[in-house]
């Protein structure tokens, strides 16, 4: 099975503090404003169910799960979001913007974690399905989206870093270089965006990519 590409589905992708928040609030805006129904949401979560396996994934006070369950927990957390959620939304003709999608999993578990990325490509044959149209890769070094990640975490109120926020730097560094090596391969849906500009800057260019869009 090939997966469906769908032009109205935006995913914003990159490490820990690279601003997709931020980006995703001016995404949404502009297409409010061009009077589209906006479906914004984020992985792991976007529906009960997934925000409850979102908890149990970056959970620092239960037993760590084992690089295949974290795998399969992600991607678990995927079927119901994309049943749920997503695949429904763009049925009924709206915008789906997502803060992170399957180009996480192999990020993180497939360059970060070690893991197949054969077997990452199966389950996203199997169990997703779809892909996104266009994707935002947020690029930032790691030690600059860390320190970002970390002013956050720190504000009064924030719950500190989750269990993935606590891995070492050769990780995220793994899972800098899985994102680029993706982007590479798949220029036509990828476009890399220099995160360490402003977020004025930032949201500026990540419009033009979607005014591209959204004018064809
Ligand atoms: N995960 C997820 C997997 O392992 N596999 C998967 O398949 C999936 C889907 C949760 C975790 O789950 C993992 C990856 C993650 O570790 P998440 O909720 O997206 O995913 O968590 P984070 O990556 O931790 O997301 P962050 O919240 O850190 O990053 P954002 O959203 O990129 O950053 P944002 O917008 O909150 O900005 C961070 C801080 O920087 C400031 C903001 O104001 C904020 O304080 N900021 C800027 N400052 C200066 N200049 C700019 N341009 C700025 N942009 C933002």
């Amino acid at each position: 099975m090939t997966l469906q590409s769908h032009a109205r589905f935006i995913t914003i992708e990159g490490g820990e503090g690279a601003g997709k928040s931020t980006v995703l609030a001016a995404l949404r805006e502009f297409l409010l404003a061009r009077g589209f129904e906006v479906v914004s949401t984020r992985e792991p979560g976007g529906t009960p169910l997934a925000e409850q396996i979102r908890s149990l994934l970056l959970d620092t006070h239960h037993e760590p799960p084992a690089v295949e369950t974290e795998l399969l927990l992600v991607f678990a957390a995927r079927a119901q979001h994309v049943r749920e959620v997503i695949v429904p939304a763009l049925q009924r003709g709206a915008w789906v913007i997502s803060d992170r999608f399957t180009d996480s999993s192999y990020a993180y578990q497939g360059a970060g974690r070690g893991l197949d990325a054969g077997f990452i490509a199966d389950l996203e044959r199997r169990v997703v399905g779809i892909e996104p149209g266009i994707t935002l890769l947020l690029d930032i070094g790691v030690a600059h989206g860390r320190e970002r990640a970390r002013g956050r975490d720190l504000a009064p109120g924030a719950s500190g870093p989750d269990r993935i926020e606590r891995e070492h730097d050769h990780f995220f560094e793994r899972v800098r270089d899985g994102f680029l090596a993706r982007a590479q391969a798949e220029p036509r849906r990828f476009r890399i965006i220099d995160a360490t500009q402003s977020a004025e800057a930032v949201a500026a260019q990540a419009l033009s990519h979607l005014r591209a869009l959204a004018d064809t």
